[in-house]
């Protein structure tokens, strides 16, 4: 499935006179205060965010699964699905998979059809939390963090095979979840679980070709509900430090406890160099994976604020991964993505119009509600023209779900998947 170029410009024709008027307001203002409109725009059309293989299909929860027609069942379809969005909202130019749920048959293919999307392969997740039918060893009581040394070495293999595959196909990271902890108190030893765990990371750290990165991400709950073995950021940022200069911490933003002030993470974490990779999702109370931006989009504006402010003054950390890492258990996974996008965009767009100058004045004479009204000046302003003109630039839709509803896409899907098809993922 491919969406035809012509049919996302024919939808554009319809409302363009509409978005030309509000781009015009939007930008005059702007001008007016001080701000480089064409400058923020360029930032938009070059922010890409990758897209998850598992976040293709319906999510579920443990009570149940709700399918939902359609659902790409291998992953050239995945890759399809991948495209699709990419084309509409031209922000999601590359795929990020799981092992061994995506394993390529044919690499030259794979990545001939990712290509003809104009998608790459960002980071490859290693998978040491469920059995696979291929491993004699069971990842009930962990895996890295093992006290069972060959249980170690089988999952410390399984991410040496999961580099391979993503250097056949031009990944340049590796991330790693670990599911690793204990559900009653005196279960584990935390002391030897996390030096287990520090050693089978080096021990991957080794294997990393010399261009790639490893990103380690934290978790405080689920499915342990007592304990995890890398729990916080802290913890992720140690352990990246014992590895070496190509490891880092990654944040998922649904693995915080509540309240977590994450922007401060964000800024501590880029400060030292050390922010690798992030995770886009929302949530109201734990790792709920909602669509980004639908619970608390001003905090996410406020990450993102910290995320500027450290794109531009932290030359010593390398440009982050984005990934959005999200479950849809009741929506339609591609719309509900789209959302996600520009959710994410909205809130990069309001950061990057906040007056860095000004706040930093304002700081200095402990002027408190000067700081704040510069903050949500920025947040209150209506970004979307900019976000349409970003996406016209590059060829993509002026209003991404409208035009994939009204080209009927999941219409399409089905009609090719089946009713049926399932998606392997999360
Ligand atoms: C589990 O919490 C999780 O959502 C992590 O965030 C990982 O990034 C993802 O699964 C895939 O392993
Ligand atoms: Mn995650
Ligand atoms: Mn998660």
């Amino acid at each position: 499935m491919k969406i035809d170029k012509q049919h996302i410009e024919e939808r554009n024709q319809q409302s363009l006179d509409d978005h030309l008027e509000s781009f015009d307001y939007i930008a005059n203002r702007l001008t007016k205060n001080g701000i480089e409109v064409e400058n923020v725009v360029q930032k938009l059309a070059d922010f890409q965010v990758a897209i998850p293989s598992w976040a293709l299909g319906a999510g579920g929860t443990r009570f149940g699964r709700f399918g939902f027609q359609g659902e790409p069942g291998t992953l050239e379809q995945k890759i399809d699905d991948v495209g699709a969005i990419h084309a509409l909202t031209q922000t999601a130019g590359a795929i990020s998979l799981h092992i061994p749920w995506d394993v390529p048959k044919d690499y030259t293919a794979i990545k001939e059809l990712a290509q003809s999307h104009q998608i790459s392969f960002d980071a490859v997740n290693s998978n040491t939390f469920q059995d696979q039918k291929n491993t004699t060893k069971s990842y009930k009581f962990g895996s890295l963090s093992n006290i069972d040394e060959a249980i170690r070495e089988q999952a410390v293999e399984h991410n040496n095979e999961v580099i391979k595959i993503g250097n056949k196909l031009g990944s340049k990271s590796l991330t790693v979840w670990l599911a690793d902890g204990a559900s009653f108190p005196g279960q584990t030893n935390f002391q030897s679980a996390l030096k287990q765990t520090q050693k089978s990371l080096q021990e991957i750290y080794a294997s990393l070709p010399e261009d790639w990165k490893l990103f380690i991400e934290y978790k405080p709950y689920e499915p342990n509900f007592y304990s995890t073995v890398i729990q916080d950021w802290g913890t992720s940022f140690m352990l990246a430090n014992e590895c070496g200069e190509k490891a880092y911490t990654l944040v998922d933003l649904g693995h915080h406890l509540p309240n977590t002030n994450i922007e401060q993470i964000v800024s501590t974490l880029m400060m030292k160099g050390k922010l690798g990779g992030f995770h886009f999702n929302d949530s109201k109370y734990g790792d709920d994976d909602l669509t980004v931006g639908s619970v608390k989009p001003y905090a996410l504006f406020l990450i993102f604020n910290a995320l500027v402010y450290g794109m531009e003054n932290n030359p010593q950390n390398p440009y982050p991964a984005w990934m959005i890492d999200a479950s849809h258990n009741i929506k339609d996974p591609l719309e509900d993505i789209i959302q996600s996008l520009e959710a994410i965009q909205e809130a990069y767009a309001k950061a990057l119009l906040v007056d860095q100058k000004a706040l930093n004045e304002a700081q200095q004479n402990h002027d408190v509600v000067k700081c704040q009204e510069i903050l949500q000046d920025a947040h209150r302003t209506d970004v979307r023209p900019l976000l349409q003109k970003a996406r016209l630039q590059n060829g993509g839709a002026l209003h991404p779900l409208k035009t994939y509803r009204s080209l009927g896409i999941r219409k399409q899907l089905v009609a090719e998947r089946g009713a049926n098809s399932v998606a392997t993922g999360l």
